[in-house]
Protein backbone atom coordinates (compact mmCIF):
# COMPACT_ATOMS: atom_id res chain seq x y z
CA UNK A 1 0.00 0.00 0.00
CA UNK A 2 2.67 2.06 0.86
CA UNK A 3 3.96 1.99 -2.76
CA UNK A 4 0.67 3.29 -4.05
CA UNK A 5 0.49 6.38 -1.91
CA UNK A 6 4.07 6.76 -3.34
CA UNK A 7 2.95 6.37 -6.93
CA UNK A 8 -0.54 8.98 -5.64
CA UNK A 9 1.81 11.14 -4.35
CA UNK A 10 3.99 11.52 -7.70
CA UNK A 11 0.84 11.43 -9.83
CA UNK A 12 -1.33 14.64 -8.51
CA UNK A 13 2.34 16.62 -8.30
CA UNK A 14 3.15 15.72 -11.64
CA UNK A 15 -0.85 16.11 -12.64
CA UNK A 16 -0.82 13.17 -13.96
CA UNK A 17 -4.93 11.93 -14.08
CA UNK A 18 -4.33 8.19 -15.16
CA UNK A 19 -1.61 7.11 -12.51
CA UNK A 20 -3.36 9.22 -9.75
CA UNK A 21 -6.68 7.65 -10.12
CA UNK A 22 -5.44 3.98 -10.94
CA UNK A 23 -3.14 4.55 -7.13
CA UNK A 24 -6.19 5.70 -5.27
CA UNK A 25 -8.33 3.03 -6.64
CA UNK A 26 -5.63 0.23 -5.82
CA UNK A 27 -5.50 1.56 -2.29
CA UNK A 28 -9.54 1.76 -1.52
CA UNK A 29 -10.01 -1.60 -3.60
CA UNK A 30 -6.97 -2.95 -1.07
CA UNK A 31 -9.08 -1.63 1.64
CA UNK A 32 -6.73 1.17 2.72
CA UNK A 33 -7.75 3.94 5.90
CA UNK A 34 -9.52 6.83 3.02
CA UNK A 35 -8.23 8.66 6.08
CA UNK A 36 -5.09 7.52 5.38
CA UNK A 37 -4.91 8.11 1.55
CA UNK A 38 -6.40 11.81 2.27
CA UNK A 39 -3.99 12.88 5.22
CA UNK A 40 -0.72 11.25 4.29
CA UNK A 41 -0.84 11.09 0.81
CA UNK A 42 -3.60 13.65 -1.07
CA UNK A 43 -2.54 16.49 1.04
CA UNK A 44 1.04 16.00 1.95
CA UNK A 45 1.40 15.78 -1.59
CA UNK A 46 -0.37 19.30 -2.30
CA UNK A 47 1.36 20.93 0.44
CA UNK A 48 4.78 19.36 -1.09
CA UNK A 49 3.64 21.44 -4.21
CA UNK A 50 2.66 24.34 -2.87
CA UNK A 51 6.54 24.25 -1.70
CA UNK A 52 7.90 23.75 -5.23
CA UNK A 53 5.40 26.41 -6.81
CA UNK A 54 7.37 28.92 -4.20
CA UNK A 55 10.26 27.85 -5.15
CA UNK A 56 9.78 28.12 -9.05
CA UNK A 57 9.57 24.74 -9.46
CA UNK A 58 6.40 24.67 -10.94
CA UNK A 59 3.82 27.25 -12.35
CA UNK A 60 -0.23 28.04 -11.99
CA UNK A 61 -1.18 26.02 -15.25
CA UNK A 62 0.50 22.91 -13.55
CA UNK A 63 -1.14 23.82 -10.11
CA UNK A 64 -4.54 24.16 -11.85
CA UNK A 65 -3.83 20.95 -13.18
CA UNK A 66 -2.92 18.96 -10.17
CA UNK A 67 -5.96 20.28 -8.58
CA UNK A 68 -8.14 18.88 -10.77
CA UNK A 69 -6.16 15.37 -10.70
CA UNK A 70 -7.12 16.15 -6.81
CA UNK A 71 -10.62 16.39 -7.36
CA UNK A 72 -10.47 13.39 -9.72
CA UNK A 73 -8.85 11.27 -7.07
CA UNK A 74 -10.77 12.62 -4.09
CA UNK A 75 -13.86 11.42 -5.88
CA UNK A 76 -12.37 7.67 -5.55
CA UNK A 77 -11.79 8.01 -2.21
CA UNK A 78 -14.59 10.48 -0.85
CA UNK A 79 -17.12 7.30 -0.98
CA UNK A 80 -15.39 5.03 1.29
CA UNK A 81 -14.79 7.73 3.67
CA UNK A 82 -18.68 7.90 4.03
CA UNK A 83 -19.07 5.33 4.05
CA UNK A 84 -17.46 5.26 7.81
CA UNK A 85 -20.49 7.31 8.76
CA UNK A 86 -21.73 6.81 11.94
CA UNK A 87 -25.38 8.04 12.41
CA UNK A 88 -24.34 9.53 15.94
CA UNK A 89 -26.23 12.60 15.66
CA UNK A 90 -27.50 14.41 12.80
CA UNK A 91 -28.56 16.84 14.36
CA UNK A 92 -26.10 19.15 14.64
CA UNK A 93 -25.42 21.37 11.37
CA UNK A 94 -22.26 22.60 10.34
CA UNK A 95 -22.28 25.63 7.91
CA UNK A 96 -19.03 25.18 6.07
CA UNK A 97 -17.22 27.59 3.17
CA UNK A 98 -14.36 29.40 2.11
CA UNK A 99 -14.31 32.94 2.50
CA UNK A 100 -14.92 35.72 0.57
CA UNK A 101 -11.93 36.30 -2.36
CA UNK A 102 -10.56 32.81 -1.69
CA UNK A 103 -10.90 29.78 -4.56
CA UNK A 104 -9.23 27.35 -2.39
CA UNK A 105 -11.61 24.47 -1.46
CA UNK A 106 -9.99 21.30 -1.73
CA UNK A 107 -8.94 21.21 2.21
CA UNK A 108 -12.64 22.90 2.76
CA UNK A 109 -13.88 19.70 1.43
CA UNK A 110 -11.96 17.37 2.99
CA UNK A 111 -12.70 18.74 6.55
CA UNK A 112 -16.48 18.68 5.00
CA UNK A 113 -16.46 14.68 4.46
CA UNK A 114 -14.66 13.93 7.64
CA UNK A 115 -17.41 16.26 9.49
CA UNK A 116 -19.76 14.04 7.66
CA UNK A 117 -18.37 10.64 8.60
CA UNK A 118 -18.91 11.93 12.56
CA UNK A 119 -22.49 12.72 11.83
CA UNK A 120 -22.54 16.37 11.21
CA UNK A 121 -24.91 17.42 8.83
CA UNK A 122 -22.39 19.69 6.88
CA UNK A 123 -24.40 22.99 4.48
CA UNK A 124 -21.11 23.66 1.77
CA UNK A 125 -21.38 27.43 0.89
CA UNK A 126 -18.78 26.50 -1.17
CA UNK A 127 -15.82 28.82 -2.00
CA UNK A 128 -15.68 32.88 -2.36
CA UNK A 129 -18.32 33.31 -0.52
CA UNK A 130 -19.79 36.81 0.49
CA UNK A 131 -20.17 37.12 4.20
CA UNK A 132 -24.11 38.08 4.12
CA UNK A 133 -24.84 34.79 2.89
CA UNK A 134 -22.70 32.91 5.52
CA UNK A 135 -24.76 35.46 7.78
CA UNK A 136 -28.14 34.41 6.06
CA UNK A 137 -27.31 30.62 6.52
CA UNK A 138 -26.71 31.20 10.21
CA UNK A 139 -30.03 32.76 10.47
CA UNK A 140 -31.91 30.51 8.12
CA UNK A 141 -30.46 27.49 9.05
CA UNK A 142 -29.58 28.28 12.93
CA UNK A 143 -26.13 25.72 12.77
CA UNK A 144 -24.59 24.82 15.97
CA UNK A 145 -20.82 25.67 14.11
CA UNK A 146 -19.67 27.43 11.34
CA UNK A 147 -16.68 26.39 9.47
CA UNK A 148 -15.09 29.42 7.57
CA UNK A 149 -11.57 28.10 5.64
CA UNK A 150 -8.83 30.64 3.81
CA UNK A 151 -5.70 29.60 2.26
CA UNK A 152 -4.62 32.95 1.37
CA UNK A 153 -2.79 35.70 3.89
CA UNK A 154 -4.61 38.06 2.01
CA UNK A 155 -8.60 36.59 2.76
CA UNK A 156 -7.69 35.14 6.20
CA UNK A 157 -9.01 38.43 7.48
CA UNK A 158 -11.97 37.87 6.42
CA UNK A 159 -12.51 35.26 8.82
CA UNK A 160 -12.66 38.32 11.82
CA UNK A 161 -14.78 39.74 9.49
CA UNK A 162 -17.46 36.97 9.36
CA UNK A 163 -17.29 36.72 12.99
CA UNK A 164 -17.33 40.48 13.75
CA UNK A 165 -20.62 40.47 11.02
CA UNK A 166 -22.11 37.50 12.96
CA UNK A 167 -21.59 39.31 16.27
CA UNK A 168 -22.99 42.61 14.59
CA UNK A 169 -26.80 40.32 13.87
CA UNK A 170 -26.61 39.00 17.81
CA UNK A 171 -25.54 35.40 16.19
CA UNK A 172 -22.60 34.63 18.09
CA UNK A 173 -24.80 33.69 21.19
CA UNK A 174 -26.10 30.89 18.79
CA UNK A 175 -23.32 29.64 17.14
CA UNK A 176 -19.56 28.63 17.80
CA UNK A 177 -17.36 29.61 14.86
CA UNK A 178 -13.97 27.32 13.61
CA UNK A 179 -11.35 28.62 11.42
CA UNK A 180 -8.62 26.75 9.51
CA UNK A 181 -6.45 26.90 6.50
CA UNK A 182 -3.12 26.23 5.84
CA UNK A 183 -1.92 30.17 7.19
CA UNK A 184 -4.38 30.15 9.80
CA UNK A 185 -2.61 29.72 13.73
CA UNK A 186 -4.09 28.94 17.11
CA UNK A 187 -2.96 33.03 17.51
CA UNK A 188 -4.92 34.04 14.94
CA UNK A 189 -7.96 32.38 15.70
CA UNK A 190 -7.73 33.75 19.32
CA UNK A 191 -7.26 37.42 17.61
CA UNK A 192 -10.20 36.69 14.99
CA UNK A 193 -12.63 35.76 18.03
CA UNK A 194 -13.28 32.22 16.50
CA UNK A 195 -14.42 29.69 19.28
CA UNK A 196 -11.84 26.77 17.45
CA UNK A 197 -9.16 26.47 15.87
CA UNK A 198 -8.03 22.96 13.36
CA UNK A 199 -5.04 22.10 11.60
CA UNK A 200 -5.97 19.53 9.53
CA UNK A 201 -9.09 17.72 9.12
CA UNK A 202 -9.40 15.23 12.14
CA UNK A 203 -8.91 17.84 14.19
CA UNK A 204 -11.46 19.94 13.03
CA UNK A 205 -13.94 17.52 13.17
CA UNK A 206 -12.48 16.60 17.25
CA UNK A 207 -12.75 20.06 17.96
CA UNK A 208 -16.26 20.69 16.37
CA UNK A 209 -17.41 17.69 18.29
CA UNK A 210 -15.79 19.14 21.47
CA UNK A 211 -17.91 22.50 21.15
CA UNK A 212 -20.88 20.87 20.59
CA UNK A 213 -20.53 18.62 23.36
CA UNK A 214 -19.49 21.78 25.69
CA UNK A 215 -22.51 23.86 24.23
CA UNK A 216 -24.81 20.61 25.39
CA UNK A 217 -22.88 20.86 28.91
CA UNK A 218 -23.81 24.38 28.94
CO1 LIG B 1 -3.03 28.54 -4.37
N1 LIG B 1 -1.83 29.34 -3.07
N2 LIG B 1 -3.25 30.28 -5.25
N3 LIG B 1 -4.06 27.58 -5.68
N4 LIG B 1 -2.40 26.96 -3.56
C1 LIG B 1 -1.38 28.50 -1.97
C2 LIG B 1 -2.34 28.61 -0.79
C3 LIG B 1 0.06 29.07 -1.68
C4 LIG B 1 0.54 28.86 -0.23
C5 LIG B 1 1.07 28.48 -2.69
C6 LIG B 1 2.48 28.95 -2.48
O1 LIG B 1 2.82 30.06 -2.79
N5 LIG B 1 3.33 28.09 -1.94
C7 LIG B 1 -0.12 30.59 -2.07
C8 LIG B 1 -0.60 31.51 -0.94
C9 LIG B 1 0.49 32.41 -0.44
C10 LIG B 1 0.01 33.34 0.60
O2 LIG B 1 -1.12 33.65 0.75
N6 LIG B 1 0.95 33.83 1.36
C11 LIG B 1 -1.18 30.48 -3.18
C12 LIG B 1 -1.42 31.49 -4.15
C13 LIG B 1 -0.47 32.68 -4.13
C14 LIG B 1 -2.47 31.41 -5.08
C15 LIG B 1 -2.89 32.45 -6.13
C16 LIG B 1 -2.91 33.91 -5.62
C17 LIG B 1 -1.95 32.28 -7.34
C18 LIG B 1 -2.17 33.26 -8.47
O3 LIG B 1 -3.22 33.33 -9.03
N7 LIG B 1 -1.13 33.99 -8.75
C19 LIG B 1 -4.31 31.97 -6.53
C20 LIG B 1 -5.39 32.57 -5.62
C21 LIG B 1 -6.77 32.35 -6.16
C22 LIG B 1 -7.80 32.79 -5.13
O4 LIG B 1 -8.08 32.04 -4.21
N8 LIG B 1 -8.36 33.98 -5.29
C23 LIG B 1 -4.17 30.51 -6.23
C24 LIG B 1 -4.89 29.53 -6.92
C25 LIG B 1 -4.78 28.17 -6.70
C26 LIG B 1 -5.41 27.11 -7.59
C27 LIG B 1 -6.79 27.51 -8.13
C28 LIG B 1 -4.48 26.84 -8.75
C29 LIG B 1 -5.39 25.86 -6.64
C30 LIG B 1 -6.69 25.70 -5.80
C31 LIG B 1 -7.67 24.71 -6.39
C32 LIG B 1 -8.79 24.41 -5.46
O5 LIG B 1 -8.71 24.52 -4.24
N9 LIG B 1 -9.90 24.02 -6.04
C33 LIG B 1 -4.27 26.24 -5.68
C34 LIG B 1 -3.58 25.29 -4.87
C35 LIG B 1 -3.89 23.83 -5.12
C36 LIG B 1 -2.65 25.67 -3.86
C37 LIG B 1 -1.76 24.80 -2.98
C38 LIG B 1 -0.59 24.32 -3.84
C39 LIG B 1 -2.42 23.60 -2.33
C40 LIG B 1 -3.67 23.94 -1.50
C41 LIG B 1 -4.39 22.65 -1.19
O6 LIG B 1 -5.39 22.32 -1.83
N10 LIG B 1 -3.85 21.85 -0.26
C42 LIG B 1 -1.32 25.82 -1.86
C43 LIG B 1 -0.01 25.47 -1.19
C44 LIG B 1 -0.17 25.17 0.30
O7 LIG B 1 -1.22 25.23 0.87
N11 LIG B 1 0.93 24.89 0.96
C45 LIG B 1 -1.58 27.13 -2.51
C46 LIG B 1 -4.40 20.54 0.08
C47 LIG B 1 -5.46 20.66 1.15
C48 LIG B 1 -5.94 19.28 1.55
O8 LIG B 1 -4.88 21.30 2.28
O9 LIG B 1 -6.23 23.40 1.92
O10 LIG B 1 -4.34 23.34 3.63
P1 LIG B 1 -5.43 22.65 2.92
O11 LIG B 1 -6.49 22.10 3.99
C49 LIG B 1 -6.09 21.37 5.14
C50 LIG B 1 -5.86 22.26 6.37
O12 LIG B 1 -5.43 23.57 6.05
C51 LIG B 1 -7.14 22.20 7.11
O13 LIG B 1 -7.63 20.89 6.83
C52 LIG B 1 -7.32 20.51 5.49
C53 LIG B 1 -7.11 19.03 5.42
O14 LIG B 1 -6.22 18.55 6.41
N12 LIG B 1 -8.23 23.12 6.84
C54 LIG B 1 -9.14 23.42 7.81
C55 LIG B 1 -8.60 23.74 5.71
N13 LIG B 1 -9.72 24.45 5.91
C56 LIG B 1 -10.07 24.25 7.20
C57 LIG B 1 -11.18 24.72 7.93
C58 LIG B 1 -11.28 24.35 9.26
C59 LIG B 1 -10.33 23.54 9.86
C60 LIG B 1 -9.25 23.05 9.14
O15 LIG B 1 -12.28 24.74 10.06
C61 LIG B 1 -13.37 25.44 9.49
Amino acid sequence: MDDDLDILKRALIAADLDAGVGAAGRLIEAGADPRWVLEEGMAVAMFDLGEMWKRGEVFLPEVVASAEVFKACNAIVEPALLAQRTDADVSHVVVLCTVKGDLHDLGKNMVGAMMKTAGFEVIDLGKDTPTEKIVNAVKELEPQIVGLSALLTTTVPQQKVVIEALRAEGLLEKVRVMVGGAPVTQEWADEAGADGFAPDAPVAVRKALDLVAAEANA
